[in-house]
């Protein structure tokens, strides 16, 4: 049954029809972007007689609010992000075991992910970390575009990079937790604190960097490589490249709340989410990760994970709350205050 929203006489608030004939509601977080958030929804409503409230929250803002309702949790079901901020909000006792059926449909990265944090998350998607470039910006001002990190520090990039917040954006947690592996971590903030003479702005969205690049609002955006492909396919300019020096990946996930109210009906779209069918339908929206469930297609223009330098991510410890918490806090001193 659809919700049907009444205006009370007077008041400002609403109360649902749905919801005061006990109808089935779920109240959703989603993570990714919004077009591939709202597909989901509408499918699983098509196909189930639950209403679904649906935010979109970028990663660390996601893990933000379920701090905030830890002690009365108005989410029922988090669906995708990066993997750390979900582990951290495992460690923190705010989401809930659940062992899935569909468990054993998806690849062995999803699964152990979910063995991980004890199964209180679960791998949906997967995606590498890189930049996408506008080609038409680079060739009128004569850049040489960056094939490795060490080359976004090149004075040529003044001005021509966005890359977004990490304490808000997963996308650019992973990259703050991907240098940190590959130099250690002083050499990570020196390198940050260099590169943002070239940074023009720290967005919220993960992916927003690379939408401004498309449309020419910037050179070049830090983001998932998968996000940069989507404007290329949406026919932008934008070239997509893989550092030389190797790079992190995500583990996308999902989660149930701790003491969430519909504890049913986020079950229901927790299994529906993992299946083949729903998880092969990801490109129709312009999301062209990896698919968690090893039955699904991966969409055709996918950066191959096999075709890049990737580094063994070291999610264990990135993901642990003491851990995250404290680059974040360094990053904002050193880097995002100055
Ligand atoms: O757009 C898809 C995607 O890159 O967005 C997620 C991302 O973490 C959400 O954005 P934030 O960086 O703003 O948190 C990724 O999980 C996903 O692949």
């Amino acid at each position: 049954m659809k919700t049907l929203k009444i205006a009370l006489l007077g008041a400002a608030s609403t109360v649902t029809l749905a919801a005061a004939a006990g109808a089935q509601e779920l109240n959703l977080i989603c993570s990714a972007d919004v077009v591939i958030c709202e597909l989901l929804v509408e499918e699983f409503e098509k196909a189930h007689d639950i209403d679904v409230n649906m935010v979109r929250l970028s990663s660390g803002e996601a893990y933000a609010k379920l701090r905030a309702e830890a002690r009365n949790p108005q989410t029922d079901l988090w669906w995708g992000g990066t993997g750390d901020p979900h582990l951290q909000a495992a460690s923190d006792g705010l989401t809930a075991e659940y062992k899935s059926p569909m468990l054993e449909e998806l690849q062995d990265w999803a699964v152990r992910q979910a063995e991980l944090s004890g199964f209180k998350t679960v791998g949906v998607y997967s995606g590498a970390l890189g930049w996408g470039y506008n080609t038409e910006i680079f060739d009128s001002k004569g850049i040489t575009p960056p094939k490795c990190w060490a080359d976004l520090l090149d004075p040529s990039l003044a001005g021509e990079i966005q890359i977004a917040d990490p304490n808000s954006s997963g996308t650019a947690y992973t990259t703050l937790a991907t240098l940190v592996q590959l130099m250690g971590e002083d050499e990570a903030f020196e390198f940050l604190k260099k590169m943002d003479a070239n940074v023009s702005q720290y967005t919220k969205s993960g992916s927003a960097p690379v939408k401004a690049a498309a449309r020419g609002e910037t050179g070049l955006g830090i983001v998932f490589m998968h996000d940069a492909v989507a404007q290329a396919e949406a026919g932008f300019p934008v070239q997509v490249v893989a550092p030389c020096e190797g790079t992190g990946y995500e583990i996308g996930s999902m989660s149930m709340v701790e003491g969430a109210q519909n504890e049913d009906e986020a079950k229901a779209f927790y299994d529906w989410v993992l299946g083949a069918d729903i998880q092969s339908m990801m490109p129709e929206a312009g999301s062209y990760q990896i698919p968690s469930n090893a039955n699904a297609t991966p969409p055709e223009a996918a950066p191959k994970l096999d075709d890049i330098k990737l580094i063994d991510y070291d999610f264990a410890q990135y993901g642990d709350s003491d851990r995250r918490s404290g680059l974040l806090s360094r990053w904002d001193s050193e880097v995002g205050g100055q």
